[in-house]
């Protein structure tokens, strides 16, 4: 353990270089949290170094001897972690299944199911160290819903919709409390990603709409990591107004009738 004040709680953030993710780990820090905050790309991490005074710790969920590495690196740091929040994702295109891209449907379940499952194995014997804990698992309304072009992104969201139910069966009885947080449509570098880059497609996407911003679901995140101890906050979806589902949205004004 180095440097480590008494009462000190962790709370770990997978994919904390961009939106949600980072976010969050500026909302946990002003609750009191120290924060490791994990991703792949270090130089945009450094700005959470700075800012909130996070440990920024290379991370590529896809492999396991980078999260092998990662949580060796955490246990040296600090005897247990509190929190850990599972938000490392992305979406990769948008074909029908007959076109589907084997790479994209590689990506999307590698990181988001395997990569939460792998980085979850591994902290649990933190986590248990801790006096309570808490996993908070970055699901999305694509967890319930489904859409043209969607399969393996919803796929992979409605896994993590059965990894956090099976968690919560599994952790029964210990001080590990699981919330899965289900967001709609969130203005963060998601669309660039899932469009490999294409800035007008990604925009379109928001076109007509004020979409959530990271911090909303930051603090919806913070809202239920800060519960009493004994409240477990099991879901919680949170959408623009302007967005019914995953495909019902209503762009522009909202009218009063
Ligand atoms: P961003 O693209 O802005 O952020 C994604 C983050 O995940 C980045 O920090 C990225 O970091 C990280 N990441 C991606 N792949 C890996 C990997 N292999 N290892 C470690 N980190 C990785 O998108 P969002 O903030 O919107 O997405 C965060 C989560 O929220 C995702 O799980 C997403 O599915 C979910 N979500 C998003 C919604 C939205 O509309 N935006 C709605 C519902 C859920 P780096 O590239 O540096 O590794
Ligand atoms: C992101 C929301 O509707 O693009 O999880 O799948 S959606």
């Amino acid at each position: 353990m180095i440097g480590m004040a008494a009462a000190e709680r962790i709370a770990v953030v997978t994919g904390a270089s961009s939106g949600i993710g980072e976010a969050t780990a500026r909302m946990l820090a002003g609750t009191g949290f120290r924060v490791v905050a994990g991703a792949r790309r270090l130089d945009r991490l450094k700005t959470l170094e700075a800012a909130i005074g996070a440990v920024v710790l290379p991370l590529d969920v896809r492999e396991l001897a980078s999260i092998e590495a990662f949580v060796r690196d955490v246990e040296a740091r600090f005897d247990s972690v509190s929190v850990l929040v599972n938000n490392a994702g992305l979406a990769a295109g948008l074909e029908p299944v007959g076109a589907g891209d084997d790479a994209n449907w590689r990506a999307m379940l590698d990181t988001n199911v395997l990569g939460l499952l792998r980085m979850t194995r591994a902290c649990l014997p933190l986590l248990r160290k801790a006096e309570r804990a808490h996993i908070v698992n970055l699901g999305s309304v694509a967890g319930f819903e489904v859409y043209a072009g969607g399969a393996g992104y919803t796929a992979s969201k409605h896994a993590v919709r059965a990894i956090s139910r099976t968690l919560r069966i599994e952790l029964n009885g210990e001080p590990i409390r699981i919330t899965e947080i289900d967001p709609g449509m969130v203005e963060t570098e998601f669309s660039l990603v899932r469009f490999k880059g294409d800035a007008q497609r990604a925009a379109n996407v928001y076109q007509g709409v004020e979409p959530l911003t990271g911090a909303d679901v930051a603090e919806a995140i913070g809202w239920a990591v800060t519960r009493p101890a004994h409240v477990n906050v099991d879901e919680l979806v949170i959408r623009p107004i302007q967005q019914a589902n995953a495909f019902t949205v209503h762009r522009g004004s909202l009218k009063r009738q």
